[in-house]
């Protein structure tokens, strides 16, 4: 297993492979593997900017054949908040006043800001948020705080940008006068890396535990040798009417149990019944672009263990975010929501709900514009695994 950290920052490698070295030794900036792609940060909120990152970088490794199965890409993203500033500079910490603008300059206008600010007024705490993105598709994030007051002036010289005005009463000193270990130990960075590194031992353990290795949602390989699992669900969406993609895979998998189809058949669905045989179950949703179509609007089905919804996800807005989609599959006793429309493949647990989306079959959207559908086997014991699969590109 590999890490690739998206930064530029040597001093935070130094830290990343400190505090990450027992979950892999493997631990690597993005400019060590020859990238120099610079994912746009146009994100509102600290994790949403990681997210930006991590997940470009992976699109670009993806899209350079350099993703291997088992790779994690990571990025933090981290600024200053200050209380009596409304929470500014924030995400904006290092553009703050212009991006080459001295940090001395930055400082000195903060503690301007705050002439008139007294105690706790002077709150203010760094932030770091950082997000791991699997060569799978699968987003995790955590978070690390690190609180103090705006001092009334700058003092040492270690660390580096705002760390000579963050002030820690307990300590009587600022974080510019603590030496590395000291700041590690109890740093915003450092705590988040410690979340992570919690939390990726968990879900690797967890992998293990259900018998598949690191690179667990990873692509099916054909010969690959896997058992056949109790069940198999074919999970596709947004075939457009073009459905040769459909029927490769269908011919490719052989023997399956269920046909999921999350909308925008455009009236194929009967052709599609027949490709999957005799002895699919089929479940079919009503999409944007199913016009005089009788098929369900959206269904509630039982996979293994698991209750799911199925919705084309049009009705809630899940190009924007998935709160609604969450919501309903709640509402309705499911633990899953798959969902189409949007021709990108998705597959993450939000708000206890993992919102699966296979992707287009026909016509991908994501950046490497690779045809894809999911395959989810059911164990015996009613667990489910999924497998986000990609065609190749012709
Ligand atoms: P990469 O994006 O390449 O990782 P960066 O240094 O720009 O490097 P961030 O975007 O995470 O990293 O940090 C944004 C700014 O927030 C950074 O330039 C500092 O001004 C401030 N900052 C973050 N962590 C800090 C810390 O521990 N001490 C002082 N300032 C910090």
């Amino acid at each position: 297993m590999r890490i690739i950290f998206a930064t530029h920052n040597k001093n935070k490698m130094k830290e990343i492979r400190q505090i990450l070295g027992d979950v892999t030794e493997d631990i690597v900036a993005k400019s060590e593997l020859g990238i120099d792609f610079e994912p746009v940060e146009t994100g509102k909120t600290f994790a949403e900017n990681a997210e930006l990152k991590a997940s470009g970088i992976r699109s670009y490794m993806l899209a350079h054949g350099m993703l291997e199965d088992d790779d994690i890409i990571m990025s933090d993203d981290s600024g200053l908040c200050v209380n009596y500033m409304l929470g500014m500079p924030g995400i904006y910490s290092a553009r703050y006043l212009g991006e080459d603008t001295s940090y001395d300059i930055k400082n000195a206008r903060i503690i301007h800001e705050l002439r008139f600010a007294e105690g706790e007024e002077r709150a203010a705490h760094f932030a770091c948020s950082i997000c791991a993105v699997f060569a799978d598709g699968r987003v995790f994030h955590t978070e690390g705080k690190f609180e103090g007051l705006i001092a009334k002036e700058p003092k040492g010289t270690n660390g580096f940008g705002y760390d000579p005005i963050l002030y820690l009463p307990e300590y009587g000193k600022t974080s510019a006068e603590l030496t590395a270990e000291e700041k590690n130990s109890m740093s915003h960075r450092g705590k988040a890396l410690r979340a992570m590194r919690e939390l990726l031992k968990r879900v690797i353990g967890e992998d293990r535990e259900k018998g598949i290795n690191s690179g667990a949602f990873s692509e099916k390989k054909e010969g690959s040798g896997l058992v056949r699992p109790f069940q198999t669900a074919l999970i596709v969406s947004d075939s457009h009417r073009k459905d040769d993609n459909l029927k490769d895979v269908l011919k490719r998998l052989g023997m399956i149990d269920y046909l999921i189809h999350l909308g925008d058949s455009e009236g194929t669905e009967h052709m599609i019944k027949q490709y999957a045989g005799d002895g699919v179950e089929c479940y079919f949703v009503q999409g944007n672009n199913d016009f005089f179509t009788e098929l369900p609007r959206e269904q509630v089905i039982t996979l293994g263990k698991h209750k799911c919804f199925l919705t084309h996800g049009h009705y809630y807005g899940v190009g924007m975010d998935l709160t609604q989609l969450t919501e309903e599959a709640r509402a309705r006793g499911c633990d899953i929501a798959m969902f189409g429309h949007t021709h990108r493949p998705y597959l993450r647990e939000i708000n206890g709900v993992t919102c699966i989306n296979p992707g287009s079959i026909s016509y991908p959207r994501q950046s490497d514009r690779r045809p894809s559908y999911m395959v989810v086997d059911v164990s015996e014991e009613g667990e489910l695994t999924y497998h986000q699969v990609y065609l190749k590109l012709h």
